[in-house]
């Protein structure tokens, strides 16, 4: 007897957690579509890309002053059309545009959401095939609809994330998120372009064995960092050290993988950059959201990053994600010689 296994899908899965949530009526779930619907488009065009005259760059620079690829600017413009055509969002803030894009329309303006988007993190790594992600935030707006969204919409704590998550485009694309009641992963079945739930309640393993840094950056380091990859590497059997060193340079990889197989990644300030690189609004806080409510904690070595009141939309913060134990561990180091 054949045993036949009920996939849910991910529009199944969406509704069904719908019900959760009284007081929502749809929105958030077309919302999260809207989203899954751009990802697909773009992960066709990343599996494409090799075959295409889409490598390559530009020609321009974004606000990071990074040279933007063809892709970038491809996933871009998939996001931001699927969003305002999708009528429930009313601005967004993406890594690729320096200022937030408000949408003017008669339907987004009556749109309750806000996003702050990274449409193609880690893509550097395009042209060497390394895994790449696109990562998000959802903020309810805080100004009355009925008009476009504003900065004060999405300069928003972490805390006030009504939704975050990320898509990872690898050996095979996966789209992982939270609404604040667990997390979920879903994996795309190319073939007929559905994503299915592969990956249901996902959590930290309590203790890891992998750290996930760019030690090629250790001579800028402050003194408490160093002292904890020296920790890392020690030998103690007791905590499993030394540990893995394992560093991809996606942050959608290094934290994927360290979700399924237990680690801390660490994007750490330094005296070269002080607030380390990664953005507070599309990187940091949505990595954070996931790994709280995967049972893990998010910090910049002193204060819980959903914390941190945002002041512009590209500023940047240190982050410290993974298991609460290493991640507490880290913090340790850096308070006591870092003060
Ligand atoms: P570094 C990619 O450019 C990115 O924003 C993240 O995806 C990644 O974690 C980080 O930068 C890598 O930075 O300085 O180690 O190359």
């Amino acid at each position: 007897m054949v045993t036949r296994y009920k996939i849910k899908t991910l529009t199944e899965f969406i509704i069904e957690r719908q019900s959760e949530y009284p007081h929502a009526k749809g929105a958030l779930t077309r919302l999260l579509n809207d989203i899954a619907t751009a990802a697909k488009i773009v992960n066709r065009e990343i599996n494409a890309a090799g075959l295409v005259d889409i490598l390559g760059y530009e020609g321009k620079e974004n606000v990071q002053g990074e040279s933007q690829k063809k892709l970038d600017v491809f996933a871009n413009e998939q996001f931001i059309t699927a969003l305002k055509g999708g009528a429930e969002c009313c601005a967004i803030a993406s890594e690729e545009n320096e200022k937030i894009i408000s949408f003017q329309n008669e339907f987004s303006e009556l749109g309750k959401y806000v996003i702050a988007i990274d449409p193609l993190d880690g893509s550097s790594n395009i042209e060497s095939n390394v895994s790449i992600g696109t990562i998000f935030s959802i903020y309810r707006r805080k100004t009355e609809v009925g008009e476009g969204g504003k900065n004060v919409d999405i300069l928003q704590p972490g805390i006030n994330q009504v939704a975050a998550g990320y898509v990872i485009y690898g050996s095979s694309t996966m789209l992982v998120y939270t609404t604040g009641k667990g997390v979920n992963g879903f994996t795309l079945d190319p073939s007929v372009g559905i994503f299915c739930l592969s990956h249901p309640d996902m959590a930290f393993p309590k203790e890891g064995k992998i750290y996930s840094i760019n030690e090629g950056n250790y001579i800028y380091f402050y003194e408490g960092l160093k002292k904890y990859i020296k920790y890392c590497q020690e030998i103690d059997k007791e905590t499993s050290r030394p540990y893995t060193s394992r560093y991809i340079g996606s942050l959608v990889a290094d934290f994927h993988r360290n979700l399924i197989s237990g680690g801390i990644f660490l994007y750490p300030g330094s005296k070269k950059s002080p607030s380390g690189k990664l953005r507070l609004l599309y990187e940091c806080n949505p990595m954070a959201f996931i790994a709280e409510q995967a049972g893990g904690k998010a910090s910049d070595g002193y204060n819980r990053i959903m914390e941190i009141e945002p002041e512009t939309l590209h500023q940047r913060s240190p982050l410290f994600v993974g298991p609460k134990s290493m991640v507490e561990k880290a913090e340790e180091f850096i308070q006591e010689y870092d003060g």
